[in-house]
Order: C-alpha cells, then sequence, then structure tokens
C-alpha cells in the first residue's frame, strides 16, 4: 500500500468511528429507536477485508453489527442513516431498522439479528455463484459467539464438501454480549474449530488494518482462484458495550485498557505520523470535515426524511407478496 491508499483507509476508519459514534448520540436523544449494535474498536476488521475483495461486486453478509459493512459495499450513508431513523427514505425503506440494512445493488445481503442465519445463506450465495460461473465470492462476517451455533458446522462442511467460494471472517471480539469467549466455548482460538472442515484457517491480528488486508489478500485469492472456502479470524475488541442496553459491567478496566491501546485508528495514524506521511494538523482538519460532513448531509437528510405512511406499514414486508399468506391458498 502506497501512502495515499494508508491515508484512504484511515479516512474510511475514522468515517466509521464518527458514524458510528453519532449514532450513539441519535439514539440518546431518541431519534433512533430499538436495536443498535456499534462497531468502534472493530473498524480495521470490516474496511481491511472488503479492501482486498472487490466490494459492489463480491456479496457481503453479516450480522447485526453491519452499518459500515454495509457502507463499505457502497451504500449510501444517508440512506443507513435513514434507515437507522426508521424514514421511508432508508435502505430498508424504514422497515428493517440497525439490524437489517439491505443493499441488494451494491450486493450487501444484510443485516441478519439471528446470530448464525447468515452461515446458510452464505452457503447459497456461494453455491449460486459456481452454477453461474462467475468469479465473484462470497463473504461471511461473523462473530466468535455465533461459532457455536449448528448453522456453523453444517455451513462450513457443505462449502467444504461442494468447494464453494466463500470466505469466513470471524471478528473475535472476545465476547457473546456479557460471555467472556472462554465461558462459552471449548476451543477459543476460532480459527482451530475450522480443522474438522478440511478448510483452511489462518488467525491474525485485527487492529492493524495493514495485517488484516494482508492476509486477507491471501484468502481472497484462495476463494476466487478456485481452490474453495477459507476461514480468516481477527482478533479484535469492541468500544462500546455490546448494545445500548448494555451497561458495559462485565469486562475490567485493565482489560479496557490494554485494548484501547490498541486502537486501529491510532495504529494507522502513528505509522503514518512516524513515517512523515501525515502531520497532527492534517489529521485534526480530516476529522472535523468528517464530523461536519456527518452532521450537514448524512443527519440532515435522515432528520428531513419523511416517515413511512401509517397505512403502508406493511408495504414491502416479505409476508405481503407470499401467495400463501395473500391468498390463503396452500
Ligand atoms: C439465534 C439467536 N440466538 C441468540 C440471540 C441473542 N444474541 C444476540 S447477539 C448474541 C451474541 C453474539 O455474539 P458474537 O457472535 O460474538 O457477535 P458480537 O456481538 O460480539 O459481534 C446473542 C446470543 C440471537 N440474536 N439469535
Ligand atoms: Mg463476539
Amino acid at each position: 500500500m502506497n501512502s495515499a491508499d494508508k491515508k484512504r483507509l484511515l479516512r474510511e476508519m475514522v468515517f466509521a468511528r464518527r458514524f458510528e459514534e453519532r449514532c450513539y448520540e441519535a439514539y440518546m436523544e431518541r431519534k433512533i429507536g430499538g436495536f443498535l449494535h456499534l462497531y468502534p474498536g472493530q473498524e480495521a476488521c470490516c474496511l481491511g477485508v472488503m479492501e482486498a475483495a472487490r466490494p459492489g461486486k463480491d456479496y457481503v453478509i453479516t450480522g447485526y453489527r453491519d452499518h459500515i459493512h454495509a457502507i463499505k459495499c457502497g451504500a449510501d450513508p444517508k440512506e443507513v442513516m435513514a434507515e437507522l431513523y426508521a424514514k421511508e427514505t432508508g435502505s430498508s425503506k424504514g422497515r428493517g431498522g440497525s439490524m437489517h440494512i439491505f443493499d441488494v445493488k451494491h450486493r450487501f445481503m444484510g443485516g441478519y439479528a439471528l446470530v448464525g442465519g447468515p452461515f446458510p445463506l452464505a452457503v447459497g450465495m456461494a453455491k449460486g455463484i459456481k452454477l453461474k460461473g462467475g468469479d465473484e465470492i462470497a463473504i461471511c462476517f461473523l462473530g466468535d459467539a455465533a461459532n457455536n451455533q449448528g448453522t456453523f458446522h453444517e455451513s462450513l462442511n457443505m462449502a467444504a464438501v461442494w468447494k464453494l467460494p466463500v470466505l469466513y471472517v470471524c471478528e473475535n471480539n472476545l465476547y457473546g454480549i456479557g460471555t467472556r469467549i472462554d465461558r462459552s466455548t471449548a476451543v477459543t482460538e476460532q480459527y482451530r474449530r475450522v480443522c474438522g472442515y478440511d478448510i483452511p484457517a489462518t488467525q491474525c491480528d485485527g487492529q492493524d488494518i495493514e495485517i488484516v488486508l494482508r492476509e486477507a489478500k491471501k484468502a481472497v485469492d484462495h476463494v476466487r482462484s478456485g481452490k474453495g472456502p477459507y476461514f480468516l479470524e481477527l482478533l479484535t475488541y469492541r468500544f462500546r458495550g455490546h448494545s445500548m442496553s448494555d451497561s458495559n459491567k462485565y469486562r475490567s478496566k485493565e482489560e479496557e485498557e490494554v485494548w484501547g491501546k490498541r486502537d486501529p485508528i491510532f495504529i494507522l495514524k502513528s505509522r503514518l505520523i512516524a513515517a512523515g506521511d501525515l502531520k497532527e494538523d492534517d489529521y485534526k482538519k480530516m476529522d472535523k470535515e468528517i464530523i461536519e460532513h456527518i452532521e450537514k448531509d448524512i443527519i440532515k437528510f435522515a432528520e428531513e426524511s419523511p416517515e413511512p405512511k401509517v397505512e403502508e406499514l406493511t408495504k414491502y414486508v416479505l409476508a405481503e407478496n407470499d401467495p400463501y399468506v395473500r391468498g390463503g391458498a396452500r
């Protein structure tokens, strides 16, 4: 990566951080309701992996911590924010909310609330790619706790048997809500669990975006070249509670401090400054521009957008288009 690319990635990470912090504020102002899971601390994972892939062309699916994944795929941040505000202009017409961002045009296939739900869907996407003969890949992001779902094992098995172009990326942030990984999972190193499926699996630092990018390139190349699935585990940490309703009392201050020093933005920023490629003043200017852009363009759009009409609340809801539900015939 040249220094321009590194600075672009730094900008993307700062944007992701500021976007999520602004969501937090909007939630506290009661402008956003329902569930809200934020991404600060984990930015290098999604942004680094997708940098190695083809955003907008490769199929991406993830869990409920999904805003930044959608935006990196090409979703308009204004539409993502409007979705959080439950507005008609939102990416799911305001009917989905934070956990159900969806943007088929950019091949962002969701946003799923069900832990473990995306695993088999990624198998289906990869099977579809293979049948059609394209060179796209399916990328399935997942959390460490999701790996205890049966769908994880069923999906990895079939992906391996069918040699499908699917990359599983485990963002191991050490916790599933308030449960530390060693209290729920016998083999805490997630990549080691994959040996049962004969799928290549590696683990790396998820806080240093240059390392994530390097390891993700190997993984993406493997999958795209037709060699079958790959599993990449990224060691990371979320800086906030699991969701807005989490008081975050289960982690020690010492642990939070250790990981706080491993802030992905700080790591890349310090490296750029040490190399003489960035000045502190330029960083502050960029940060200010981002904050202003989020306020003037993104928040303004969400706030000024109309709400769905009450009589149309069930419009775009899947069951409406289901002939069995509509016609009552079985
Ligand atoms: C099928 C199912 N079971 C339980 C839940 C409740 N739940 C929501 S998040 C979560 C923990 C998931 O943790 P992890 O996979 O590590 O993802 P992270 O939140 O750390 O990104 C659980 C158990 C759910 N949403 N779906
Ligand atoms: Mg987790």
